[in-house]
C-alpha cells in the first residue's frame, strides 16, 4: 500500500469517527431509542451500535471498495487490507448513560495495524495513531506513564462474563496482593487509550476480541508502551487475553496475570 493510500485511510478513519460519534450521541441518554437487546450476561447491543456499524460500513464501502471489514456486530472477512471496527466499545456504559465508551476503528494492512482511532464523542477526545508517527489525543502527543512500582500504578482490569468469574476474582486478588490499584471501567478501547495517555498504567482482560483492542494497541505502541495480543497472522475472529502496560511494569504484570508471557 502506498503512503498516499495510507494517508487517505488515516484521514477517512478520523472523519468517520466524528460522523459515527454524532450518530451515537443522537441515542445517548435516550433509553427509549436504544432498542436494547442482550447478547449474553451483561453483554448488550443497541440500535446505536447497529446504526454506527452501518454508517462505517457504508463509508468504507464507498471510499475503499476493495477493503474488507471485520466488526463486532456483523463479523466479516480477513483480507490483506482490513478495517477492524467496534462501533461502540463499552456498550454497557453507553446504554446506561455513562460517558466511558468509544468508537474504535483500526486499519490493518498485511496483518499489521497501521492506523488506530479511538473516539469518545461524550468527551470530544479523539485518540489516534498512524504507525511510526506517534500517538495523539486531539492536539496533545501521548506518552505512557513510568510508575515507580505497584504502589504507584492503577490497572484497568476488564471483566468479561465469557469466562468463570472465579478466574477474574483470582486475577484481582493477585493484583491487589502485589499492591497494584485497580479499576474496572467497562471499555477496553478507552482503557487502552488511557494507558497510552498516561492516565492509567495498565490494562488487562482474560478474553477480548480484535475489535476491542486493535486501535488501542497501536496507540500504546506509538506512546512507548507494551501490549500482548493480536500479532501478524492471528485469527482476528478468536478472542485472546490482553495485557498492556508501561514497560517498567511488564515483567511483574505478566507474572501476576499470566498474560503475554510468550509475546
Ligand atoms: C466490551 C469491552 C470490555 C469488556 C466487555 C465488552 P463491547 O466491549 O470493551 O472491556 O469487559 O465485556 O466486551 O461489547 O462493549 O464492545
Amino acid at each position: 500500500m502506498t503512503v498516499l493510500d495510507l494517508d487517505a485511510r488515516f484521514s477517512a478513519a478520523k472523519e468517520m469517527a466524528l460522523e459515527a460519534g454524532k450518530i451515537a450521541m443522537s441515542y445517548f441518554r435516550k433509553p427509549a431509542t436504544l432498542g436494547l437487546r442482550s447478547k449474553g450476561l451483561h453483554d448488550p447491543v443497541t440500535l446505536a451500535d447497529l446504526a454506527v456499524d452501518h454508517h462505517l460500513r457504508q463509508v468504507i464501502g464507498e471510499r475503499f471498495p476493495t477493503d474488507a471489514i471485520l466488526s463486532e456486530e456483523v463479523g466479516g472477512g480477513n483480507a490483506c487490507n482490513l478495517w477492524v471496527i467496534d462501533p461502540i466499545d463499552g456498550t454497557q456504559n453507553f446504554a446506561r448513560g455513562l460517558g466511558h465508551f468509544a468508537i474504535s476503528i483500526a486499519f490493518v494492512s498485511e496483518s499489521r495495524c497501521e492506523i488506530g482511532v479511538v473516539y469518545n464523542p461524550a468527551t470530544g477526545e479523539m485518540f489516534f495513531a498512524k504507525r511510526g508517527e506517534g500517538a495523539f489525543c486531539n492536539d496533545e502527543r501521548l506518552e505512557v506513564r513510568s510508575p515507580t512500582g505497584p504502589e504507584d500504578a492503577i490497572i484497568d482490569a476488564g471483566y468479561s462474563t465469557k469466562l468463570p468469574v472465579a478466574d477474574y476474582i483470582s486475577m484481582l486478588g493477585r493484583l491487589t496482593a502485589a499492591d497494584f490499584g485497580f479499576v474496572q471501567n467497562g471499555s477496553a478501547a478507552m482503557g487502552l487509550a488511557h494507558v497510552a495517555a498516561g492516565r492509567l498504567d495498565g490494562y488487562c482482560e482474560l478474553v477480548l476480541q480484535s475489535w476491542d483492542v486493535m486501535a488501542g494497541a497501536l496507540l500504546i505502541e506509538e506512546a512507548g508502551g507494551w501490549i500482548s495480543g493480536f500479532s501478524a497472522g492471528d485469527d482476528l475472529t478468536q478472542g485472546k487475553a490482553i495485557l498492556a502496560c508501561a514497560l517498567s511494569l511488564r515483567g511483574r504484570l505478566i507474572e501476576i496475570t499470566g498474560i503475554g508471557a510468550g509475546d
